[in-house]
């Protein structure tokens, strides 16, 4: 097999869903020789049509290339398709999205049965996927990074974050996670105009542009809890912004609006206020989140 840029190299690509099939397509299309494999065998018909191979096993496809990527739903379901293949000398690459836990067991799994293990996050939707804000975290074997970095360019820009099989997982994790408490924010922002006589669409240009605006202020954090100074270079204190969470909860009741997406972030600044550290701005509340934090 040769992967080196530009040169065309064999790969396997287990599971054809949205992600998969979008993946094995930009492999195509930069003329990779694929070899696919998905659990419902039909959906690989299209792919086929466009060059892929299709195997009827995941043993099968498992062995037609030294290069496997596993786009499946969940970990279980990559114990479940690998459970007959051998990998002996295979370099397995996970996209899965898993746990940085089951990352490291998902290795140790694989690497007991002789193969090279890259766990990566894709930080993409299917859509994005070959365009250039598409990119993955990988973690795992250097060597296998190092000796398939070209192919894996090819859907997303790739990122590697260390020999810990887990880190990959945990960056994606807490990535999505910011997004999941922002998409809360969100939906309560589009809760409060909702009968109001504002059009969504207009509402939604402010929305974006407020929240790109706020997104610098993680970089102020960022500096306060490495300078172990949570109150360096606070714009807005903790203080200020429990005593502003008072007219946000009033005008959610006004609207008819609960508040229960927000109120768990709410009591955490004002516990915060409590302890004696309104002056800290929001770097002073990831302590509070680990288990058994005062
Ligand atoms: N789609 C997205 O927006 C996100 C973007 C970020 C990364 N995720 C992760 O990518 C993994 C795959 O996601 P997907 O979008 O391809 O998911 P589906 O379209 O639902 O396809 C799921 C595939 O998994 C196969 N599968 C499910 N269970 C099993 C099993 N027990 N054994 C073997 N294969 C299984 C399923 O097969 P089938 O239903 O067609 O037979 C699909 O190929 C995922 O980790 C996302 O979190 C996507």
């Amino acid at each position: 097999m040769t992967d080196n840029a530009g040169q065309p190299a064999s790969l396997t690509l287990l599971g054809l869903g949205a992600m998969g099939t979008a993946l094995a397509r930009a492999w195509l299309a930069a003329g990779h020789r694929v070899t696919v494999w998905n659990r419902t065998a039909s959906r690989a018909d299209p792919l086929v049509a466009e060059g892929a191979t299709a195997a009827p096993t995941a043993a099968e496809a498992v062995a037609a290339s030294g290069l496997v990527v596993v786009c499946l739903l969940d970990d279980a379901s990559v114990g479940e398709a690998l459970a007959d293949a051998e990998l002996t000398g295979k370099d397995v690459v996970n996209l899965t999205t898993s746990t940085p836990g089951e990352a490291r067991e998902r290795a140790a799994w694989a690497v007991a049965r002789g193969a090279r293990f890259l766990d990566g996050g894709i930080m993409a939707v299917p859509p994005m996927i070959g365009t250039p804000g598409a990119y993955v975290f990988y973690s795992g074997s250097r060597e296998a990074f190092e000796r398939h970095g070209a192919v894996l360019a090819v859907p997303a820009r790739t990122a590697y974050v260390g020999e810990d099989a887990g880190l990959a997982a945990l960056h994606d994790v807490a990535l999505l996670t910011a997004m999941t408490g922002m998409f809360a924010g969100v939906t309560q922002a589009f809760a409060l105009v909702r009968d109001a006589d504002v059009a969504p669409r207009d509402f939604a240009g402010l929305l974006a542009d407020w929240l790109r605006a706020m997104t610098g202020s993680v970089h102020e954090m960022a500096a306060q809890l490495e300078g172990g100074d949570l109150t360096k270079g606070v714009t807005s204190n903790l203080a200020m912004m429990a005593a502003g969470n008072g007219t946000l909860v009033r005008t959610a009741e006004e609207a008819g609006v609960g508040n229960e997406l927000l109120a768990p972030f709410m009591a955490l600044m004002e516990r915060r206020v409590a302890q004696g550290h309104g002056d800290e701005g929001l770097a002073g509340l990831p302590g509070l989140l680990r288990t058994g934090g005062a």
